[in-house]
Parts: C-alpha cells; structure tokens; sequence
C-alpha cells in the first residue's frame, strides 16, 4: 500500500510489488489488491515518463506494459491473470466465484476486456501499432471510438439489472469494468446515457478500495 521501489536483487518474498501507471488498465489489479486488505507495494511507472520503457522495467516486463505483479521472485503480467491470481491467493476476499463454472465465465469476461475494448482504446491512442501511413490515423482513430462505443452499450447491457457485472456478487470483473468506464468519459462519449453502466460506476465510487486508489493514483479519470 507504500509506494516504494522494490530492492535490488529481486521482491520481497511474501509482499507482492504491483507496477502501475495512473489512469491506465492497471487500475483494476490496484484496486483488487486493495480490496483484499492485505500489505503489497505500489509502484508508480509513468507511460507519460517512458518508465515503461526503461531497462529496469523491462527486466520485469520485457513487454514493456503495465500492469506487472512481482511475487515471490516471480512476475506475473496481464490484467486478467492478476486479477485471477489476487483472487484465488487471498480467497478470504471472496473477489471470484467458488463454482467452477461461474469462476470461468468472469476469466471470459476478463479476457473479453483485454481483446476487445482495450485494443479499440489502443487503436485510438496507438494508431501506428495498427497502420504505417500516417494518412489513415484519423480513420482508425474514429473507427475505433465507434467500435469502443459498442462495447460499452453491450457491457450496460451485460449489467442490466444485476448488482455488479457478472451478478449478485462483486468479483474482480468490477474493477476491471470500471477502467472502461473512465476511459469512455475521457473519450468524451455520453457514458452518463448508460443507466446501467452509471449505476455500477457510482457503486464502485462507494467502496472505500476504490476511492483509497483513485485517490493514490491521482487518476485522471475519475476527477
Ligand atoms: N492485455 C494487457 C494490456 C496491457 C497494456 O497494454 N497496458 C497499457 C496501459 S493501459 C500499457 O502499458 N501501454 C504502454 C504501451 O503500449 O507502450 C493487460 O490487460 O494487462
């Protein structure tokens, strides 16, 4: 819950070291590991700082991406396998379904994120990811804001009348929701329109995880 940066020569075996950068997806493993409760460390990695790019990041990451979760010697990157990690490390926090079934379907929900919203998000901000002529990058910048739109007409429609994104029961699938939602906002588009989607974004805004590491990160979001 420090900020700190991890000691030369590897990560303390039993705390786990969470790389993360404001207002990016790492937000959802940040805020899983604070609903658990238990001690880790947060370590600020600025994408505005090249911090991501640096040697000693990518000695954690040679992919150069955050999130990164550094535990017990080892690194774990995705937000989907930390976000699985957190919650069957600390299942006391009760963040994933016991049943089989149901724990598999938020991974599916998790993976969905990271496939498709994200990559229009990637596509707006990266275009030269996608294409070498600079001539096109307003074309996939609007193709992708539209197609970004649908996926969070279809994950209001996923929330319906549920609680929280996948039920009755809050899961990890929650804070992982929430980042689209604040990226939708800072896209400028009418988030607000979509009841359902509001609704669960104001009652993430209630738990005190949550408020604990938008406030950490200063996310710009959320302001
Ligand atoms: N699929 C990965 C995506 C990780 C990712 O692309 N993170 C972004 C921040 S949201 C990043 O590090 N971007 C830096 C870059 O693309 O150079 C995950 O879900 O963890």
């Amino acid at each position: 819950m420090t900020n700190a940066a991890p000691t030369s020569g590897g990560h303390s075996a039993d705390v786990p070291f969470l790389f993360y950068s404001p207002g990016a997806c790492s937000l959802a493993s940040h805020i899983a590991l604070e609903e658990t409760g238990r001690p880790y460390r947060a370590v600020e990695t600025l994408l505005s700082k090249n911090q991501h790019q640096t040697p000693e990041y990518l000695a954690i990451n040679p992919r150069g991406r955050v999130p990164a979760l550094a535990v017990d010697g080892k690194v774990i990157t995705e937000n989907t396998a930390i976000l699985t990690w957190i919650a069957t490390a600390f299942p006391e926090a009760e963040l994933l379904p016991e049943d089989l079934i149901e724990r598999m379907r938020c991974i599916a929900q998790m993976a969905w994120f990271s496939n498709t919203p994200h990559i229009f998000q990637r596509a707006k901000f990266r275009p030269y990811r996608f294409v070498e002529r600079e001539d096109v990058y307003d074309d996939i910048r609007a193709k992708a804001v539209s197609s970004y739109w649908e996926c969070m007409q279809e994950i209001d429609a996923l929330i319906g009348g549920n609680r929280w994104m996948m039920g009755d029961a809050y899961t990890v699938v929650d804070p992982y929701a929430l980042v689209f939602y604040g990226w939708g906002t800072s896209n400028g588009l009418p988030m607000r329109d979509l009841a359902s989607y509001s609704r669960h974004k104001e009652q993430m805004m209630e738990r005190p995880a949550v408020r604990a590491v938008i406030e950490r990160e200063n996310n710009p979001h959320f302001r």
